[in-house]
């Protein structure tokens, strides 16, 4: 550590010729960055080495999305030097705090998917297991969202700004991508050889990123690519004076790793989505292939060696890349390559929403990648035939990998996959007895599920230091080294001291909440109110738009019937994709209700309406410490787990959800009194929909449903009004608000009756911090590692 003191000096000195004492934050947070880096790089290079000798199996994890969060606190505190770091700077009068500030959250995810991969990158070198992630080095990640007059807006993220200090670029280890062309085949005595002409290369430049353990030797990397023009700008068109030209084919290469698609719904067909997607599958493949070469000289023992975790089929473009570099590279025949291939992949389902299931028009995929494409149309029609073998071909329809000219990308990985996983207990049931059925008939123990978890160290230990002091003083257990331990406090259960105790630092983590509140939106919210949170990509199946008609239920209620509910803060925090016109007007609803109550003198003592811009990792950090109720009430069936749930339990929130994702798993573990559940169950809502679900019905038959949407109709300014939402509601409802409305709203009251009792509600809230031990990503990745990667730990 004292060497630590002295590198911020020498660096400070070298790069900018300061002493401390004259430097500025902005100085001092790249002198920490830079040189949390190179510490990283270090002690990188000593497990590595170990790694080497040892010639174990690794994991190699493929991933379009990586939500790192801030990285200079999570490696200070899992390096252990953040105290005395700290100490070092309040001498020279700088505060940790605002130096952290300065760091932009990394955003390259759009929301649980891409946090997920980030968790389980932090938990598995926590573990020291051997793991590389994959993926692109997004120049703007997810977009900033500013809220104006209630509309989202949308500007780029130019993270890379101040972000890029802990990057290390490794322009030795550069590949090159190839796109479009065409194919020829060659055959001679030794066999088939493909030929690739006039394809257009594209240069992909490695950024690493270090991901460090808490209290492990380990250090791993997360390997960002880079693309970039193979010869730079045309030196003959710019001496001829044609600049724009001549730069005409960098901006296009350049184009690929510009910014992340920040949707997470559909992606309309794009072919650049396409090329991002084979971009990095195929410099991470070639890279993955040429170290084991390098070390074994041979890929005989490939799949004895790498796994390879395509997370949701972003990356599947793997499997035919692995393919290809095995047969026209290394001249492996089609059944070798693909007995190697089969053995090598696993793949992690995230969805079952249609929309977001996978889908690439053959017209489109064919010229950009016409290899690719002929290995995946080889891999269908001996699937197809393998079928026909085996008396499965009536369900071709479903499993086929090309139907009616479309890529089906989850039947690809299915096919070729050793392990597919779904990520809560309801989720992988629905893919195998739904989705894939069919699939799950012919592959009989292929599907698995592996319930996801959370960095409990993120979560817990940086963003509720409050919380994490106290439970280890009064544990006496390092639960921060093993959450299952956490458990203990259930002893407490009926302690009332420590049930004040835990009241008090929630209100610790409201009163900080309260002032980013003021600060950010000007309005000033009590503490003493339920702090009722609802924290997510903004969607219709996630179903805001059903909180947001209970608000307007309760407003009218307070208005006109002269209902005095107990304060409740509503507090909203979500993106939208950016042409998701619904979910654009969802939040314009929102803003628009809270502007209606902070407007009205009687309302406003009783309910609040927050929605906080620009949501992602570190205002999350701020939020779910401070929340009183955790809202996870998505249309039965539809969130295949949620994580945001686990996070906002172990702070101590309690659920009111409907029986969806792993809030099932949640309601197992704290029981039926420490949860609030309520609405149709998933069979209930296939039930519904089969017998043509009519949500007219219910606005007829149910006063409160009518009135509250008859209502929304009048808040009509001249300029905006609800009617598309309200219209959305009565005729079509997909997502069966209405259907569960009624049960939504008795809930609510018992939410609201239950927090008065103190003592019922501290009580619940402890139960739920000491059940939060299977969530953890160290359980979660552990069942990776046994059921399905069969790795060791680095020794
Ligand atoms: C889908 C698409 C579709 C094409 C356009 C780009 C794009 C980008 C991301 C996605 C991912 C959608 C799937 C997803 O995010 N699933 C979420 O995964 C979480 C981690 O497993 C889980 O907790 C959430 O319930 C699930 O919605």
């Amino acid at each position: 550590m004292d060497n630590f003191a002295t590198d911020i000096k020498k660096y400070l000195e070298k790069i900018f010729g300061n002493t401390i004492d004259e430097a500025s934050e902005r100085q001092i947070y790249q002198a920490l960055m830079v040189i949390t880096r190179d510490r990283l790089a270090e002690k990188r290079f000593e497990s590595n080495k170990k790694l080497k000798e040892s010639q174990q199996k690794r994991v190699y994890y493929m991933s379009m999305e990586f939500l790192v969060g801030k990285t200079l606190r999570n490696n200070l505190y899992n390096l252990g030097y953040e105290d005395e770091i700290k100490h070092f700077l309040a001498k020279h009068g700088f505060s940790l705090e605002r130096i952290y500030n300065i760091e932009p959250d990394p955003g390259l995810g759009n929301g649980g998917l891409g946090r997920l991969a980030s968790c389980y990158m932090d938990a598995l070198t926590s573990n020291d297991y051997p793991i590389m992630g994959f993926s692109i080095l997004y120049e703007f990640g997810i977009f900033k969202q500013v809220i104006s007059d209630g509309w989202q807006q949308e500007y780029p993220d130019n993270w890379l700004d101040l972000g890029r200090y802990g990057l290390l670029y490794r322009n030795d280890e550069e590949i090159e991508v190839k796109f479009y062309g065409n194919t020829k085949e060659e055959w001679s005595s030794e066999g088939l050889h493909i030929r690739y002409e006039d394809y257009t290369a594209i240069k992909a430049e490695p950024y690493d990123l270090f991901i460090s353990g808490y209290d492990s030797d380990t250090v791993n990397v997360l390997r960002l690519w880079k693309s970039k023009a193979t010869g730079g700008f045309n030196m003959k068109l710019f001496e001829k004076g044609e600049y724009s030209k001549s730069l005409e084919s960098e901006a296009i290469a350049e184009s690929i790793s510009k910014l992340l698609y920040p949707a997470d719904d559909n992606d309309n067909g794009k072919a650049l989505r396409i090329k991002q997607q084979y971009f990095f599958t195929s410099a991470s493949l070639q890279q993955i292939v040429k170290n084991h070469y390098d070390t074994y000289m041979t890929l005989d023992n490939f799949a004895e060696k790498v796994v390879i975790h395509i997370n949701d089929t972003h990356p599947s473009m793997c499997i035919p890349e692995l393919m290809r570099i095995l047969m026209d590279e290394y001249e492996y025949s089609w059944d070798k390559a693909w007995s190697i291939t089969t053995k090598t992949f696993a793949y992690t389902n995230h969805t079952i929403m249609a929309e977001a299931l996978e889908k690439w028009s053959v017209d489109l995929f064919q010229p950009i990648l016409p290899r690719i494409y002929t290995i995946i149309r080889e891999i269908n029609n001996r699937f197809c035939k393998w079928c026909n073998d085996i008396g499965a071909a009536g369900e071709l329809d479903e499993m086929s990998i090309i139907h009616n000219n479309v890529i089906r990308m989850a039947n690809l990985c299915i096919v070729s996959s050793y392990s597919v996983n779904g990520v809560s207990m309801l989720h992988t049931e629905i893919l195998k007895k739904d989705t894939f059925k069919s699939f799950n008939r012919i592959y009989p123990g292929k599907f698995i599920n592996v319930t996801n978890g959370i960095a409990h160290r993120r979560w817990l230990g940086q963003a509720n230091p409050e919380l994490t002091r106290y439970l280890n003083k009064l544990l006496g257990v390092d639960f921060i080294k093993d959450l299952s331990s956490i458990d203990k406090l259930l002893e407490y259960q009926d302690d009332k001291a420590v049930l004040e105790d835990l009241e008090n630092i929630k209100n610790i983590k409201k009163l900080q909440l309260a002032e980013y509140i003021k600060s950010s939106t000007a309005i000033k919210v009590d503490t003493n109110s339920i702090f009722d949170v609802q924290i997510k990509r903004l969607h219709e199946y996630k179903r805001q738009l059903l909180n947001a008609l209970h608000i307007i239920y309760l407003y009218r209620m307070i208005k006109f019937n002269g209902l005095k509910p107990y304060p409740r803060t509503f507090i909203f925090s979500a993106k939208a994709s950016s042409g998701y016109v619904m979910a654009k007007n969802i939040i314009k609803l929102i803003c628009s209700i809270s502007e209606i109550i902070e407007a009205d003198p009687i309302v406003r003592e009783y309910i609040k309406v927050v929605f906080l811009e620009d949501y992602r990792v570190s205002l999350a950090e701020k939020i779910i410490p401070a929340a009183n109720v955790s809202e996870q009430i998505s249309q039965a069936g539809k969130e295949a787990s949620g994580t945001g749930n686990m996070k906002l339990m172990l702070n101590g929130a309690v659920t009111l959800g409907t029986m969806d994702g792993a809030n099932v798993e949640i309601h197992n573990a704290v029981g039926q009194d420490n949860i609030f559940i309520f609405g149709l169950s998933s069979e209930e809502v296939e039930e519904l929909f089969k017998n043509d679900y009519r949500a007219i019905d219910y606005y007829n038959n149910n006063q409160d449903i009518k009135e509250t949407i008859d209502f929304m109709r009048t808040l009509d300014n001249g300029h905006t009004n609800f009617n598309y939402i309200a219209d959305y509601l009565v005729s079509t409802d997909p997502y069966m608000c209405l259907a569960d409305f009624e049960s939504y709203k008795n809930t609510q009251k018992i939410v609201e009756d239950t927090y008065q009792d103190k003592g019922k509600w501290n009580k619940m809230s402890l139960v739920n911090i000491a059940k939060s031990g299977i969530f953890s990503a160290d359980r979660a990745t552990k069942e990776y590692v046994e059921k399905i990667w069969k790795i060791e730990k680095i020794k």
